[in-house]
């Protein structure tokens, strides 16, 4: 993993370790803003109050005892890239590897409300975790639309079969598939249905991302933003030679995902857009998960190759030459370029 940030530890997975439909939950990248502070689990209960008629509070038995449901979706940090943008953007500085691909398994959302008896007048779920920040440092206490979650939303306490690690939340977190990770809260103590947003740092001003491009390096004023939520379509290049022979077949791989809909085609490029090929996408796929892809190139020529990957999605969103500048360093999804050396 590469570390890049020491408290709370961030970690980031190499790319050329995203080669797997499913990323291993050892491999699979850490965020969180301050050191963890984790539920006892035997003694754990999630409670669930607000606009419902029956409060509960449910332990881990409770929960697998509903419903069992999974989703294979992407996690990405909604700041993966921020290390690449130009101007510099302060924050962690993630390069390519916030991000991964898990099944996730557990209960439905919309379950455990039905189950408290959810009333009509609730539009937002506050979610709380655990975790405390330093004093004087606002709490990461967030809230999610309450019709995102009631149709895709799952409390999960299995991560790729095994019991949810302790770095990704155990016992048990919220899944938001399509939507960034802000909104996947960890180490859950609390779910509220209530009628308003959760106000605080992490909801109006954190977590906002430009309505249209600006001018890279102008700041946006905040009503020129808006929640970031939906992953916008991206590929990243995941193994590639950085040495090959003029005339012999090599291969490049990579993933592309998009939270609107399934990846429809990923293109390669070697004269910077001017024309592009289409990669071969792994059969692997679902809504809101990742797709593998592979290209085989041959080049003519002694010399520097310069190769590009685009995605496009099932919705005709397609991956921009450059990414939207805005000063948080959100949904960095430029197309990546990665150079081959091709000898004589
Ligand atoms: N309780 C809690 N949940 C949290 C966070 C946090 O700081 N505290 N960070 C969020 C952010 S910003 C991201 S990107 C994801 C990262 O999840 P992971 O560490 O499992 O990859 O968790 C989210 N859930
Ligand atoms: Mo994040």
């Amino acid at each position: 993993m590469l570390q890049v940030n020491g408290y709370a530890v961030d970690a980031e997975t190499p790319l050329d370790l995203m080669t797997s439909y499913l990323t291993p939950n050892d491999l699979f990248f850490v965020r969180h803003h301050w050191i963890p502070q984790l539920p006892d689990k035997a003694a754990w209960k999630l409670a669930i109050d607000g606009e419902v008629s029956t409060p509960l509070e449910l332990t881990l038995a409770d929960l697998r005892r509903l419903p069992k449901t999974s989703v294979t979706s992407v996690l990405q940090c909604a700041g993966n890239g921020r290390g690449l943008f130009k101007p510099y953007v302060a924050g962690v500085q993630w390069q390519y590897g916030a991000v991964g691909n898990a099944r996730w398994t557990g209960v439905r959302v919309k379950d455990v409300l039905a189950k408290a008896g959810l009333k009509g007048g609730a539009k937002h779920l506050h979610t709380f975790g655990s975790d405390k920040p330093p004093e004087k440092v606002p709490p990461f206490h967030r809230s999610v639309e309450l019709d995102k979650v009631l149709e895709d939303g799952i409390i999960a306490y299995e991560m790729n079969g095994e019991p949810l690690p302790d770095l990704h939340g155990a016992p048990a977190r919220l899944i938001v598939p399509g939507w960034a990770g802000d909104h996947w809260m960890k180490w859950l103590m609390r779910l509220s249905p209530q009628p308003e947003a959760q106000k605080g740092f992490y909801m109006d001003v954190a977590y906002r991302f430009p309505n249209k491009p600006g001018e890279p390096g102008v700041a946006f004023k905040p009503e020129e933003m808006s929640p970031v939520k939906v992953l916008p379509v991206k590929s990243s290049i995941t193994t590639f030679p950085e040495k090959t022979k003029a005339g012999a077949p090599a291969a490049i791989t990579g993933f592309a995902f998009s939270g609107a809909g399934e990846i429809a085609k990923v293109d390669v490029s070697g004269d910077d857009g001017a024309t592009w090929k289409a990669a071969v996408l792994g059969k692997d796929h679902d809504r809101f998960a990742w797709r593998l892809w592979s290209h085989t190139f041959t080049p003519r020529a002694p010399g520097k190759v310069r190769l590009l990957a685009r995605a496009t999605d099932s919705h005709g969103g397609v991956q921009p030459r450059e990414a939207v500048w805005n000063q948080s360093g959100y949904f960095h999804n430029a197309w990546q370029a990665v150079e081959v050396e091709v000898m004589a």
